[in-house]
């Protein structure tokens, strides 16, 4: 798997990284080179970028070198050529698909000039009727004028690969088309606008700048530092670490915004958690009866908390059941509540029997992320719970809605949601992996340089893999596995 490395200084250093392979010093030329050479030859892309279904406009986007070429073949042989026409022209035409000479639609067409574009590529935007056959047609027509259907992502990777964005950027495209809330696109926007990018960036940048140096003095020296020379690096490194960490440390953050949390109702039959579920949603999405044993299966539904999406989940009663389906659903929640983030266990305050084994209940249950939920207040209670040390307990009225915002207070505080902050990024799994591979790196490199007469090969070779870990995060160096896995999350016509 060849590895890409679009930085000059990955050549310079006299300790080689092996299987490495040096493009270039220029990102773009580096990244023009694997552009041509492996992932894209000339064939423009095409996709439809909006969404299917009944809708005034369709756009299907087609990029490349000949993508102009393409609107060429599917417009009248009256009408001037995009091919011919300036950068950021559009114009109104029939459409003809090619191979039929049929007329497909009317359409508005835009055209992009290299490296002006999304993608950096001549792009052509044909805006057409939306709905589905429609957009089909189109789509086929755009095909058989010379184009190929592009990937998952293919856009966006061209963007990345013709320097246009970096890795994170490309990966902010995703979450925020993917965004369930509006604080996730807000995170998404400001990943996109290149906070990330810039943060992570500039500690690559010095991690070289300090790899370059020990490099320098190994070629020139005996290993012997110079005055003065470990203490400046350490205070370096030492700020790197600390930026490295700040980063690491928004990972749950990022992973609530872009996975959501599995928030799971868990209770005895007729215990409320239905009713609880309809009244946090504001609407009767779970069937509410007074016969134990009502909900059999999972029901599954979207619930914003403080901006973070949540999975709230609502399950079967748990209890012993002679019915097979019930009994089905009750092995379902037992499971659902293993790997749930959190678990609402709702406890009838008001119910005589069987009132204290539901709370003996409560001591199988992972108590760390449970909150204790004594349900429908508007009634007499039966007798107070017992204690548990460190659950966090409610009590609500799923009829007259008091104690809802309390139990919102509690989940947020088990979830630790902290309050937006709109300049902080937020990481994602692949960024905080190379971060604590960086982290460990940088760790070792100022921990050998704190030593008397250290190994200053070895020093390089730390501090060149966490500057390699920073750059597998911003793109400045790749594989194509890594591109594909990052890709690959993405919708086609993006
Ligand atoms: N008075 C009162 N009754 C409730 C409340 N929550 C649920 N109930 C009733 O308790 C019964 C069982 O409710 P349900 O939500 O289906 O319980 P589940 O089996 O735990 O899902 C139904 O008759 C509900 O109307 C509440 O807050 N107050
Ligand atoms: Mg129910």
């Amino acid at each position: 798997m060849p590895l890409f490395f679009t930085d000059a200084s990955w050549c310079n250093g006299s300790t080689a990284v092996s299987g490495s392979a040096c493009l270039g010093s220029n990102p773009n030329e580096a990244t023009t080179l694997e552009h041509v050479t492996a992932a894209n030859p000339v064939t423009p892309i095409a996709a439809v970028a909006t969404a299917p279904g009944a809708a005034g406009v369709c756009v299907v986007r087609v990029s490349g070198a000949g993508a102009l070429a393409v609107g060429d073949r599917l417009i009248p042989e009256n009408v001037r050529k995009p091919s011919i026409r300036a950068a950021g022209t559009f114009f109104h035409t029939a459409v003809i698909d090619p191979a039929t000479r049929e007329r497909v639609d009317d359409a508005v067409m835009l055209v992009y000039r290299a490296p002006h574009s999304y993608t950096g590529e001549n792009t052509l935007e044909i805006q057409g009727h939306g709905g589905i056959v429609s957009s089909r047609r189109l789509l086929e027509a755009v095909l058989a004028a010379g184009a190929r259907l592009a990937a998952p992502g293919e856009f966006t990777r061209r963007a990345f690969l013709n320097g246009r964005i970096d890795l994170t950027q490309a990966e902010a495209v995703c979450d925020l088309i993917m965004a369930k809330t509006d604080r996730a696109a807000l995170a998404a926007v400001m990943q996109l606008e290149g906070i990330l990018g810039r943060n992570v960036g500039a500690s690559y940048a010095v991690l070289l700048e300090i790899c370059a140096e020990v490099e320098h003095l190994l070629d020139f020296d005996e290993g012997e530092l110079p005055c003065a020379f470990a203490e400046r690096v350490a205070g370096q490194l030492a700020d790197v670490l600390s930026d490295m960490e700040r980063l690491a440390g928004t990972w749950h953050e990022g992973q609530l915004l872009r996975e959501g949390a599995l928030v799971v109702i868990s209770g005895r039959p007729n215990a409320g958690k239905s009713s609880l579920l309809n009244a946090l949603l504001g609407h009767e999405r779970a069937i509410v009866h007074d016969q134990p044993g009502t909900t059999r299966d999972v029901i599954e539904e979207f619930y914003a908390l403080n901006g973070v999406p949540l999975r709230l989940v609502d399950t079967a009663g748990l209890r012993d059941s002679a019915n097979a389906v019930e009994r089905e659903g009750v092995g379902r929640a037992r499971v659902l509540i293993e790997r749930s983030d959190l678990n609402i266990h709702v406890v009838d305050g008001s119910a005589a029997a069987g009132h204290h084994e539901a709370f003996a209940e409560l001591a199988a249950l992972p108590l760390h992320k449970t909150v204790l939920a004594i349900s429908k207040t508007d009634l007499p209670q039966f007798a107070p719970p017992p204690i548990f040390e460190g659950l966090i307990s409610v009590r609500v009225s799923a009829k007259s809605g008091a104690g809802l915002e309390a139990l919102k207070a509690a989940l947020s505080r088990l979830l630790e949601l902290n309050d937006t902050d709109d300049s902080r990024a937020a990481v994602s799994q692949r960024h905080v992996d190379a971060l604590r591979e960086g982290i460990m790196q940088a760790r070792d490199a100022a921990a050998l340089l704190s030593a008397p007469a250290p190994d200053l090969a070895v020093v390089a070779c730390c501090l060149r893999a966490a500057a390699e870990a920073l750059g597998r995060i911003i793109g400045r160096v790749y594989t194509d596995d890594l591109l594909d896995a990052v890709f690959s999350r993405f919708c086609v016509g993006k």
